[in-house]
């Protein structure tokens, strides 16, 4: 039986997720638009608690004022009746044929001041609704053509936007965080800020770097052929990790938005156990919302699309489940133990021991038999083939 989620899981979805109607670029949509108070009822039906949105997602683009206040009035009241929440908001800089060269790194300086503009009327928004999340995805801040863009200067403009948008926040008071979504490319043939390496490097670099992380996507990393959960490693170990969206991806290839589990499922295993167990202590090294960003099939029908969305939650509660079991078995203890994996947490030298010291230790160079270690057995994989087991519910 698959566990049934609680809004103590935080799972979340973006509305344009569950509410994509299935246009790629070779077909047309095989569904009908989902109306978003219909999403929240439904989500809150199937045991998430968020929702979140672009601000294009919810207000229709080029609605007027009253159209505006409409939407939002009816979206409101559908969260008060069921208690869903808004954790993260964004913007779609992406759509529009305005953004065809990028928003805040477009070539076209108008642009670019517009571009900020659709983004503190939807702070605004976010703020309005309690999120304490703004994710920042640069889906066409990037080029196809390396003689049309001048990446050090696309890098200045992007950084002088995050800058001037963390200022406003600051200014109002609104006690958001922002989030950068790295990603490699499509729609852009290559896209800035390319990876969670890449952002967390360019994220130092910001005025206001406290209050700017990561928000990294599963499929996204794979595209690049990486490791996700290496990556979600160092952003949690740049104090970085402040939202993340999960979904599946077979391979490096276009950007497939699977069920969450239903790409690398060892990996997403291996997630799962990081954010769930990797604290100190064996507590959660995450306790951000467990955000869902996927596209149903195109060969869905409204039935599969919310079939679907329960599997994205139940798959991450049957990995919960599972690693708390590999944890939990003294087999695995002892396989731990046997790869030495707590001994990395050792420092290298000890408290006080300085260089002077470690020259001034035969045993550490003169005396040490680096032959004899080099043939240690590592036994890496027996413990990854005990996690296997656990995976597939071979042992309990
Ligand atoms: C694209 C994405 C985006 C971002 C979103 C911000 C359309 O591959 O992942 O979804 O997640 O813009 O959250
Ligand atoms: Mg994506
Ligand atoms: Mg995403």
């Amino acid at each position: 039986m698959a566990p049934q989620p609680t809004a103590a899981d935080k799972f979340s979805f973006g509305l344009w997720t569950i509410g994509w109607t299935a246009r790629d670029p070779f077909g047309d949509a095989t569904r009908a638009p989902l109306d978003p108070v219909e999403a929240v009822h439904k989500l809150a039906e199937l045991g998430a608690n968020g929702i979140t949105f672009h601000d294009d997602d919810l207000i229709p683009f080029g609605s007027d004022d009253a159209a505006r206040d409409g939407h939002i009035a009816r979206f409101r009241k559908a969260l008060e009746e069921t208690g869903v929440v808004v954790p993260m908001v964004t913007t779609n800089l992406f759509t529009q044929p305005v953004f065809k060269d990028g928003a805040f790194t477009s070539n076209d300086r108008d642009i670019r001041r517009y571009a900020l503009r659709k983004v503190m009327r939807n702070l605004d928004l976010a703020a309005e609704l309690g999120a304490s999340t703004y994710v920042f995805w640069g889906g066409r801040e990037g080029s196809e053509s390396d003689a049309a863009k001048d990446v050090r200067a696309a890098l200045d403009r992007y950084r002088e936007g995050i800058d001037l948008l963390a200022q406003y926040v600051i200014d109002r008071g609104y006690g958001l965080r922002f989030a950068i979504e790295p990603k490699p490319n499509e729609p852009r043939g290559d896209i800035l800020l390319p990876t969670v390496g890449h952002a967390l490097a360019f994220i130092a670099g910001l005025e206001h770097s406290d209050m700017v992380g990561v928000n990294p996507e599963v499929g996204h990393e794979q595209m690049a052929g990486l490791n996700f959960m290496h990556g979600i490693a160092q952003a949690l170990w740049a104090g970085k990790l402040f939202h993340i969206d999960l979904n599946g991806q077979r391979g490096i290839k276009f950007d497939q938005d699977l069920v969450f589990g239903h790409g690398d499922l060892l990996n997403a295993f291996f997630l799962v156990d990081l954010l769930e167990n990797g604290g100190v202590g064996g507590v959660p090294a995450y306790e951000g919302p467990r955000h869902f960003d996927y596209k149903p099939a195109r060969t869905e029908d409204y039935s599969g699309v919310w079939v679907s969305a329960a599997a994205n939650m139940s798959t991450y509660l049957l990995l919960k489940e599972r690693a708390a079991a590999f944890r939990a078995d003294p087999e695995v203890v002892e396989a731990l133990a046997a790869a030495r994996v707590g001994e990395l947490k050792e420092p290298t030298l000890a408290l006080g021991e300085t260089y002077t010291d470690l020259l001034a230790d035969r045993s550490a160079f003169e005396e040490f038999d680096p032959v004899a270690a080099g043939e240690r057995g590592l036994h890496a994989v027996r413990l990854n083939q005990l996690a296997v087991e656990h995976l597939m519910g071979a042992r309990s």
